[in-house]
């Protein structure tokens, strides 16, 4: 199976929990939030482990796709703006690190899982950027897709997470919005800016769509993970937020969603769509994408070559605290 750490075992029944999970769920249902010292069902602690890092890995690797234009940028104003958002990026990956070692978990331990292979990171990440174009795309509807998925977490159970959600999300809007601007101004551009933009649009449709998770039927997480507020959607809810609220996006800007089944419908309110390859989705998520073994390559050999300065870090932190330590001594 395609799960790799932690599978919903079947939710337990208010009878079949003990009395310390029942009080427990009755605190998520009345919408309290959980600490970090707080007690918390083996499971619980897990699963957030699990989406809290998957997540921390995402924004770090996320960086890459959009790194590699840096260089790149058509303008100062478009590198510096970039350059802002990639750093951003790593911000978002350091608290979220943060937030998941309030569970007992340590950075080192979460990175070891990624460079193993052991811990996932977004399938988006896998897919190359091939033009300037592509920021547009990234920003618009990568970033457009995470914030879908990211403002209802502002609300998730444990506070810490729900707390890194809130800076989170305000800085990811400005990251659509830039992305929505560049792809704007290929779409008004010559004709071969408005073809490059509709080809970042071609290829990363899909790819997006794709980042909400699988369908409801093979996501198998979800039933627990809502009933514990760690989710507070189900992936098929959000895609389709995020494709009601694109396709106008799209239009606006003179461009073609890639979906010939693409239709409103009036009944259901909200637009009928094709869903994404999900043998492809699977593919990617198994280590197979076009850019798997590029990304964590990059990933690991910028931890080799961090060592020397962590090594350093120690060292200093325990000469430090080795010379406290004498003070005290000294002062008794
Ligand atoms: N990619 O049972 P479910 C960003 C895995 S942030 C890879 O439905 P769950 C910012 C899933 O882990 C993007 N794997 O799982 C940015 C599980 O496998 P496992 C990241 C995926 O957890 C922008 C299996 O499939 N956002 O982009 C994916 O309930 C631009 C079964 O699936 C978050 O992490 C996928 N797309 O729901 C940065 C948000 N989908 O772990 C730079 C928080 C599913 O058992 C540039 N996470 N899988 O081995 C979530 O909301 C959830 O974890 C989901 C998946 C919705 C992603």
């Amino acid at each position: 199976m395609y799960a790799q750490m932690v599978k919903s075992e079947g939710m337990k029944s208010p009878e079949e929990m003990s009395p310390e999970e029942r009080a427990f769920q009755e605190r998520v249902d009345r919408g309290e939030k959980i600490e970090p010292k707080e007690w918390m069902p083996e499971g619980y602690r897990k699963t957030l482990i699990r989406q809290m890092g998957q997540h921390a890995h995402s924004e770090i690797v996320g960086q890459l796709p959009e790194g590699n234009w840096i260089t790149r940028a058509p303008t100062l104003e478009r590198k510096a703006i970039l350059l802002a958002k990639v750093q951003d990026e790593a911000g978002h990956g350091l608290y979220l690190y943060s937030a998941a070692e309030t569970l007992g978990v340590s950075r080192d331990e979460l990175m070891e899982k990624l460079h193993s292979g052991a811990m996932k990171y977004s399938s988006i990440f896998n897919y190359p950027t091939l033009t300037w174009a592509d920021m547009g795309a990234v920003g618009w509807l990568v970033d457009g897709a995470a914030i879908m998925n990211q403002v209802p977490l502002q609300r998730t159970s444990y506070g810490p997470y729900s707390r890194a959600m809130i800076r989170i999300c305000k800085e990811e809007s400005f990251h659509q919005r830039q992305g929505y601007a560049i792809m704007m101004k290929m779409a008004q551009g010559t004709p071969e800016q408005k073809e490059m933009a509709q080809d970042a649009l071609n290829r990363f449709w899909y790819p997006s769509l794709m980042m909400f998770g699988p369908s409801d039927k093979d996501s198998v997480h979800s039933a627990q993970s809502m009933a514990w507020k760690i989710k507070m959607n189900t992936n098929d809810e959000l895609r389709q937020k995020f494709v009601d609220e694109t396709v106008p996006q799209a239009k606006y800007l003179g461009l073609t969603v890639p979906d010939e089944t693409l239709k409103w419908n009036e009944e259901r309110g909200h637009y009928d769509f094709a869903e994404p390859d999900w043998d492809e989705f699977f593919e990617v998520i198994k280590g197979n994408g076009p850019c798997n073994e590029e990304r964590l390559g990059a990933r690991r050999e910028a931890w080799d070559k961090g060592a020397w300065f962590r090594d350093g870090l120690t060292a200093y932190a325990e000469k430090a605290a080795a010379r406290r330590a004498a003070s005290n001594v000294a002062a008794e």
